[in-house]
C-alpha cells in the first residue's frame, strides 16, 4: 500500500520537471537554462546512431539481431515509413500455430488511452529507419497545442509545428514495447553531454504496472538526444543513469530536412516482472526538449496537464509543482492489434 502514497505518479520527473516547473514554472525553467553555454546550433552529423545496444530480449527470437544491429548506417532514407504494414521482413515465429494470427485477439479500446500496435512477426529492427512501421501508426501528435509546453513559442502555430512537434508510435510483442517518433525542429543540437534533456532530446516516461504510485521497479524515465545517446532518470537520485540493460535505441537525421527518428526498444522486464498480454494498459507519456540556440529553449509534456495549484513538494528534491503528482494527468498505452 505504500504504493498509492502522495507521490502519486512522480515518475521520476527528475531533471527534467525540476527545473519546468514552479510556481512560475515558465519563469523558472528559463531561469534555469538561460545561462546555458555551448555551442551554437548546428546540424548534427547525419547517419543512424545508435545506444544502448546490450538489449538481449530479441536473442529468443528469430528477429533477434534486431537488438544488435542498431549500429546503423544505412539513413539516407529516413521518413515515417514506406512499406506496407506486417511486410517487416520478420521471421519471428508468431507462435507456432501456421495461420494463427497471435494479433488477431484485438480487445475493445478503453477510453482515454492510445493503442500499442502488436507487433508479433513483425518486429522492427532498431535502426532509426521506419520501413519496417506502417505509416498510419504515427497518428499521435505532440505539439504546442496538444500538449504541456514550456519555454518560448510563437502566436504562430504553424511555426510552433516546425520549431518543436513530433508524431509518434508504439508497438509490443512479447518481449518489448517499440516506439518511433519523428522529430521536428527546425535546428538541430545537442552541446550537453551530461543531461540531454538541455538538447535536442525525446523523452519517454513508463508506468509499467499503470499502478500510477509512488517511484518504483516498473516506472522509468528515459532521454533520446538528436546526437543518438541515450540515458535514464531515476527517483529520488534525479541523475541520469546509463538506460538499463534492455533498452535499444536508434536516431537517424539524415534524409528528412528539419526533421529526426528516434526508434526504441524497451524489454518488458526493465519496467517490472510482469506477463504482458493483450489489452493491458501501461502509463505513458512523452516529452520534447528543444534546444536551438544553445540551451534550453522550449519543451513540450505530452498529456501533463498540470493543476493550477502545483504542490507536491517531494524530499530530497523538492519540486513544488511536480506534474506526475496527479495522477489523473498521466497517459495511457494499451496493448492492441495491429
Ligand atoms: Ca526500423
Ligand atoms: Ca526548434
Ligand atoms: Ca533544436
Amino acid at each position: 500500500m505504500a504504493r498509492k502514497a502522495r507521490r502519486t505518479s512522480v515518475l521520476v520527473l527528475g531533471a527534467i520537471s525540476v527545473s519546468w516547473v514552479s510556481a512560475g514554472c515558465g519563469d523558472e525553467f528559463l531561469a534555469r537554462h538561460s545561462g546555458d553555454a555551448g555551442p551554437e546550433a548546428g546540424e548534427s552529423s547525419g547517419g543512424a546512431k545508435a545506444t544502448g545496444g546490450r538489449s538481449r530480449t530479441g536473442g529468443r527470437r528469430a528477429t533477434g539481431g534486431a537488438a544488435g544491429r542498431a549500429t546503423g548506417g544505412d539513413a539516407g532514407n529516413s521518413g515515417t515509413g514506406g512499406n506496407p504494414p506486417g511486410d517487416s521482413g520478420s521471421s519471428e515465429a508468431s507462435s507456432g500455430e501456421a495461420g494463427a494470427d497471435p494479433c488477431a485477439a484485438a480487445p475493445p479500446a478503453v477510453a482515454g488511452t492510445i493503442v500499442a500496435h502488436c507487433a508479433i512477426g513483425a518486429t522492427p529492427v532498431i535502426d532509426g529507419q521506419f520501413d519496417d512501421w506502417p505509416p498510419e501508426y504515427f497518428s499521435n501528435l505532440v505539439n504546442h497545442g496538444s500538449g504541456e509546453p514550456y519555454g518560448t513559442w510563437s502566436v504562430d502555430e504553424a511555426a510552433n509545428d516546425a520549431n518543436l512537434s513530433a508524431k509518434f508510435a508504439v508497438r509490443w510483442d512479447g518481449d518489448s514495447l517499440f516506439v518511433a517518433g519523428v522529430v521536428r525542429d527546425n535546428v538541430r543540437s545537442a552541446p550537453d553531454a551530461t543531461h540531454f534533456y538541455v538538447n535536442d532530446a525525446f523523452e519517454l516516461f513508463l508506468d509499467g504496472s499503470n499502478d500510477e504510485g509512488e517511484y518504483g521497479a516498473d516506472d522509468l524515465q528515459l532521454l533520446f538526444d538528436v546526437n543518438g545517446r541515450s540515458q535514464a532518470n531515476h527517483y529520488p537520485t534525479l541523475e541520469p543513469f546509463a538506460v538499463p540493460s534492455g533498452v535499444t535505441s536508434a536516431v537517424a537525421t539524415a534524409g528528412v530536412a528539419a526533421t529526426w527518428n528516434v526508434e526504441i526498444r524497451i524489454a518488458w522486464s526493465v519496467i517490472g516482472p510482469i506477463a504482458r498480454s493483450m489489452g493491458e494498459i501501461i502509463g505513458f507519456d512523452v516529452a520534447l526538449d528543444d534546444n536551438d540556440t544553445g540551451g534550453r529553449d522550449r519543451a513540450i509534456v505530452w498529456r501533463n496537464r498540470m493543476p493550477t495549484a502545483c504542490a507536491c513538494a517531494m524530499a530530497p528534491n523538492p519540486q513544488p509543482c511536480e506534474p506526475y503528482c496527479y495522477a489523473g494527468t498521466f497517459y495511457k498505452v494499451q496493448l492492441g492489434g495491429r
